[in-house]
């Protein structure tokens, strides 16, 4: 009798062992396909924010200098902003006035594109506008750091005073993380480092900042500067 049950179907042990097995394999499959499709979507990111970059280098060829961000209106459009070599302006990228598709990151709605410029170099009024001796000063000036708690020495620097600075929070929101939340605080240092996922040192943010002599060097190539 025995015998004749144990050939008619399963026990509870071995549905138990089967279960495991499709677990496994159902886990082995769709684990490296969310990494996978993150990963895609970080490679376009950073072919937005390059490309992104591109465009201020453009922008800056025709009008000698950058543009100011969006800060009000939320409608891509650069607002005003004054020629100040002591301050320094954040907001949205310009994507309207840049003509780029960058309203928002690749994971859609409200993963905003940030852009943030040294004073000196915005707000000229034609036909002025920056020249090879611009760099700004003092609290206009840009960090970028590899921690936030070396913010604005010069320990662990990534970039010192580049002209502009373009960033995402990326796939996540890690603000109480001191490193996501020094890019998320709109000031003048910022932290660029290793993607992580580890606990309590979770950073995927991306950022790309424009260097002053990738700038000049492209506007004295097009007969802009001197
Ligand atoms: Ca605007
Ligand atoms: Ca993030
Ligand atoms: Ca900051």
């Amino acid at each position: 009798m025995n015998i004749r049950n144990r050939s008619n179907g399963f026990t509870l042990v071995e549905m138990a062992i089967v279960l495991v097995i499709i677990a496994f394999l159902i886990g082995g499959v769709l684990t490296p396909l969310s990494t996978q499709k993150e990963q895609e979507r970080r490679a376009e990111n950073q072919e937005l924010l390059d490309e992104a970059v591109e465009a201020l280098v453009g922008y800056a060829l025709v009008n000698k200098q950058l543009p100011c961000p969006d800060i009000t209106g939320n409608d891509g459009v650069a607002d005003a902003c004054a020629t100040n070599s002591d301050t320094y302006y954040t907001g949205r990228l310009p994507w309207v006035t840049l003509g780029i598709n960058a309203e928002f990151d690749p994971w859609g709605d409200n993963h905003f594109v940030y852009y943030t410029v040294n004073g000196a170099f915005v707000g000229y009024t034609s036909p002025a506008g920056i020249d090879l001796t611009t760099q700004g000063t003092n609290a206009g000036i840009l960090w970028v750091h590899s921690a936030a708690a070396d913010c604005l020495t010069p320990v662990n620097q990534v970039a010192f005073n580049p002209p502009a600075i373009i960033w995402t929070s990326a796939k996540n929101d890690y603000t109480p993380n001191a490193d996501e939340a020094e890019n998320a605080n709109a000031d003048e240092c910022y932290v660029s480092r290793q993607y992580s996922t580890l606990a309590n040192q979770e950073f995927d943010d991306q950022m790309v900042w424009l260097s002053p002599n990738v700038l000049f060097n492209r506007m004295v190539s097009a007969g802009k500067l001197p």
